[in-house]
């Protein structure tokens, strides 16, 4: 058992982030990349951009990651007993590109209320300040913020969703180890800088993990259930994966990826890449 501590809890609660926090081994780590760079090989294409999305769906080595009561425990300790895993993400940074993601606050968009949910950032390779960590602003989780849409090229996110004026003083680099994972809150202010490295930055992102209670008001998630029961039947109960890229859970995927972009450009003025 691997349930936050009341320092933890209150750090969570206070600064809106908690990490570092060791979930798999630096083989299991390892394991788990070499899972998506089969699949990137497999289906080219398929897996960046806005196919980046649900690959827990078709891979069992993501699909125990999501599981693994390593990371449900501390999840645990936040949401409560009754959980469930609402998409997954995979924010992959190749060395020489000029990916990055500007500050956002993730619950300004995704739709998930109440705010009773988390998001586990898992690094599958070691994340730091030079291949472009994530980066929080402490304490900013108190209040919605306004965001500019900027579609900036380079940006990860579907529309470059943007908190101006951060106060970079302020802001944390969330180094990792390929193993462990931070968690942050769905208001917290983050973003990432570009990978000035020579090799991939691969974070896995269960984005995330919410309450039975919490419904999606700008469309449709399935979900999965993580731990618990639930009562509440707002959401479409998806089946795990054992099977590695089966044909029947790549319709699945698509079909979710669908989904999700409509929940991510509701209101937009246009449409990204991503
Ligand atoms: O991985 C990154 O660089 C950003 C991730 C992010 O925005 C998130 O986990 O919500």
């Amino acid at each position: 058992m691997t349930y936050l501590s009341s320092n933890q809890l209150k750090q969570y609660e206070d600064q809106g982030y908690i990490s570092p926090i060791e979930v798999l081994s630096s083989s299991e780590a390892l394991e788990a990349r070499k899972e998506i760079e089969l699949i990137e090989k497999k289906m080219p294409n398929e897996i960046d951009n806005a196919g980046r999305y649900n690959v827990h769906l078709i891979s069992p080595k993501l699909d125990s990651i999501v599981h693994n009561s390593k990371i449900l425990d501390p999840v645990e300790s936040i949401i409560g007993k009754n959980i469930l895993v609402c998409s997954t993400t995979l924010f992959i940074k190749n060395p020489n590109e000029q990916g990055f993601v500007s500050y956002h606050q993730d619950a300004k968009y995704i739709g998930l209320e109440p705010h009773n949910w988390v998001t586990a950032w898992v690094a599958l390779t070691d994340s730091n300040e030079n291949n472009g960590c994530l980066k929080i602003w402490p304490k900013s989780h108190l209040n919605i913020k306004d965001h500019n849409e900027k579609f900036n090229e380079g940006n990860l996110l579907t529309r470059g969703q943007t908190v101006e004026n951060v106060p970079e003083d302020k802001v944390k680099f969330i180094e990792l180890k390929a193993g462990q994972m931070s968690l942050h809150h769905p208001r917290v202010v983050h973003g990432s800088g570009i990978n000035k490295s020579d090799d991939r930055r691969i974070g896995f992102v269960i984005q995330s993990y919410i309450g039975t209670n919490v419904k999606q008001i700008l469309g449709k998630n399935s979900v999965q259930v993580a731990r618990g029961e639930d009562k509440y039947n707002y959401h479409e109960i998806l089946n795990r994966t054992n099977s590695l890229m089966s044909e029947e859970n790549i319709l699945l995927r698509k079909k979710e990826n669908n989904s999700l972009q409509e929940i991510f450009y509701k209101g937009a003025k246009k449409k990204g890449s991503y």
